[in-house]
């Protein structure tokens, strides 16, 4: 299906929280990202964007409550989009967004390629910093607020055989030993020249296409390396994917999979990067949503 304009059509659901909070800290990305050329930039890549901004109203300042919240609304965006021939395109100030939207497109098949320098592998159990968002791939799993997570119209665990985790450089013990122990893949750091680093990639993209078609990308900004291109947000670490690297490394996934949806997540504007990260989410975007095989 096309736009208007005869265009592809992403609808770009935006979830403008942080942790329950609206517009605090990376809540303020997803607004941000629109209001700073991300119509444009896909316009030039022949995509038309329909953005939709998601709002929780008067509700409790509770962030386990908002997340599940935002998330069955994701959930229901995401899947009216996938009903409407529109590529849903989550912008969200939390990762754990993921949950809504793997609900949203069906995890039946789905493989999640997870693009993080963190796991978000942790459990109400395993946390030592009670950051629900330190829980979004757990949940997506259905290793934790399995009960919360069932109240999200059309949500399956995806089978954690089935992810990838790629960039991670920031991962505690615990959040290790759960990884080893559901036998997810880790492509960990960035390549940093070194073209082993792709191998281990393509291996890993290799392996999930034995076993799934479609794959749900996310994207925390974070896993960019702050000091070549920017400080995403305030749990960036060093290291990490240049504009390039990531760029490649989504190439390897379209030349595999069918993107049943993307999730940008994570995105501070408010810690002074020039427009290198913002601009580096903007491609990236296009490259994944490009409807020729090979961008
Ligand atoms: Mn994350």
């Amino acid at each position: 299906m096309t736009g208007n304009s005869g265009s592809p059509t992403l609808r770009a659901i935006l979830v403008p929280y942080d942790s329950g909070r609206r517009g605090f800290r990376m809540g303020r990305g997803p607004e941000h990202l629109l209001e700073n050329g991300l119509e444009e930039a896909l316009r030039r890549a022949r995509l038309a964007v329909r953005p939709v901004v998601l709002e929780l109203g008067d509700a409790p300042p509770l962030e386990v409550a908002a997340a599940f919240a935002l998330n069955k609304r994701i959930a229901e965006e995401a899947r009216a989009a996938s009903g409407a021939g529109e590529s849903p395109l989550v912008l969200s100030g939390n990762c754990n967004a993921c949950v809504g939207t793997v609900a949203g497109v069906g995890a039946e098949g789905l493989g999640i390629l997870w693009f993080d320098a963190h796991a978000d592998f942790n459990t109400p159990e395993t946390t030592t910093s009670g950051f629900v968002d330190g829980m979004g791939l757990a949940i997506a799993v259905g290793d934790c607020w399995g009960s919360m997570a069932a109240t999200i119209p059309g949500f399956v665990p995806v089978d954690a055989a089935n992810v990838v985790l790629v960039g991670a450089r920031d991962v505690q013990p615990a959040e290790q030993e759960r990884l080893d122990e559901a036998g997810i893949g880790v492509v960990a750091g960035g390549p940093a020249g070194d073209r082993r680093w792709y191998e281990g990639l393509g291996a890993a993209l290799d392996g999930l296409r034995t076993r799934v078609a479609r794959v749900y990308v996310h994207l925390d900004l974070d896993v960019l390396d702050p000091e070549k291109v920017g400080k995403a947000n305030g749990f960036a670490v060093p290291g990490g994917l240049t504009r390039g690297e990531l760029e490649e490394a989504l190439v390897m996934i379209r030349e595999r999979f069918s993107v049943a949806a993307v999730g940008v997540a994570s995105y501070d504007p408010g810690l002074g990067e020039e427009g290198a990260v913002l601009e580096t989410a903007f491609s990236c975007i296009a490259v994944l949503e490009a409807r020729d095989p090979a961008p």
